[in-house]
């Protein structure tokens, strides 16, 4: 064998001895998701087996009860970090309130907030989806959580990352070192080492990625924003577009290839469709990491002091040259009424 292999596993352990303050227990949740992960990537992968074997939401051929996608993702999420220890509990896009761990168990100093299966519709197309998840020190002392243990702004966060579910299945995430990124290989059910210390290229490809059938919604500061990057000023590069509609996909090609992501509010929807705590919030860190930037249009995304569990917020994120510009032309529009 010519090239050293690195499990996540290794990884965590090499991390840990480099930080040995580190108490094991935040690598108990780091291992809970590459498990789940592993899980719901097997799950993906047959989904497109549930047309044959029964309709999701009814029963399959043997009689049994067939979940939605998200509702399982979130089961395995839900059953395998509840049980390792250092929790002291969960947010989760697929539940309304906070999930407490069982009373029998000793809360552990850490809150967990997820996205189990962002981008879920597109399961039916065979689309890339992906799970997002933000890692925070519970603050308070004592057993109880705190409204303030819940609602910590994303500068806060002491890991953040993200399974995409896409031609392959890759773990991405950062614990403030870096972002690292690794692929799963099927065949000995491992994630191994493949982008150690991902950056953002900038200047990246110039590639703007936005749902455009909402133009006639949005304000005026966005529409000419993007009518900027649809018609450069002469001798400006040109730029390409690019949109899956599936957040994690998106994202991973930004971080990739560079370009600007955006899902920006409407004048019926100002505050967009993403939400903070489990899908962009752990999405700036991961950018900023890794050399970008992330702002709702006017803040940097990790300053935002959230207000609710799921709340929503507009989403510019990419390479730090064009989320400047984006927020450039949004300052602008709103000077000038
Ligand atoms: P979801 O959490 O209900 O799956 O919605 C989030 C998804 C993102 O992955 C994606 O960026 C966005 O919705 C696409 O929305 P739209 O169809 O409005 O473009
Ligand atoms: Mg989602």
């Amino acid at each position: 064998m010519s090239r050293s292999i690195t499990t996540v596993e290794h990884f965590i352990a090499e991390q840990e001895r480099e930080h040995p303050e580190a108490t094991g227990a935040f690598t108990d949740i780091l291992l809970g998701i590459s498990l789940a992960a592993k899980v719901i990537s097997a799950a993906v992968n047959r989904a497109g087996l549930i047309d044959i074997l029964g309709v999701s939401g009814t029963e399959n051929v043997h009689g049994e009860a067939v979940q939605k996608m998200d509702d399982y993702a979130n089961g395995v999420l839900v059953g395998i970090l509840g049980r390792c220890g250092s929790l002291s509990g969960m947010i989760s896009e697929e539940e309304e309130g906070f999930i407490h761990i069982p009373e029998s168990r000793d809360p552990g100093p850490y809150i967990i907030a997820f996205d189990p299966l962002d981008g879920s519709s597109n399961i039916d197309v065979n689309i890339s989806v992906g799970t997002i998840f933000s890692v925070y020190r519970k603050q308070s002392a004592g057993k109880k959580v705190r409204k303030s243990d819940l609602l910590q702004p994303g500068s806060a966060q002491l890991a953040a990352g993200y399974v995409l579910y896409g031609s392959s299945t890759m773990l991405v995430f950062t614990t403030g070192a870096g972002v690292h990124g690794f692929t799963l290989d099927p065949g000995i059910g491992e994630f191994l080492l493949s982008y150690r210390n991902m950056k953002i290229p900038s200047p990246g490809k110039n590639i703007y990625s936005i749902n455009e059938a909402y133009y006639e919604r949005w304000t005026r500061g966005q529409q000419r924003l993007v009518e900027r990057f649809r018609s450069p000023p002469d001798g400006g590069a040109s730029f390409s577009a690019r949109y899956v509609g599936s957040m994690v996909a998106d994202f991973h090609r930004t971080l990739l290839r560079g370009g600007i992501f955006m899902y920006p509010g409407t004048r019926d929807k100002p505050e967009g469709k993403l939400r903070l705590l489990y899908e962009v919030s752990p999405m700036a860190l991961i950018c900023e990491q890794a050399g970008g930037r992330a702002s709702d249009g006017r803040r940097r995304v990790l300053d935002l002091e959230p207000n609710g569990l799921h709340q929503r917020v507009p989403t510019f994120i990419g390479s730090p040259e064009l989320v400047e510009m984006a927020e450039r032309f949004l300052a602008v529009a709103r000077q000038s009424g």
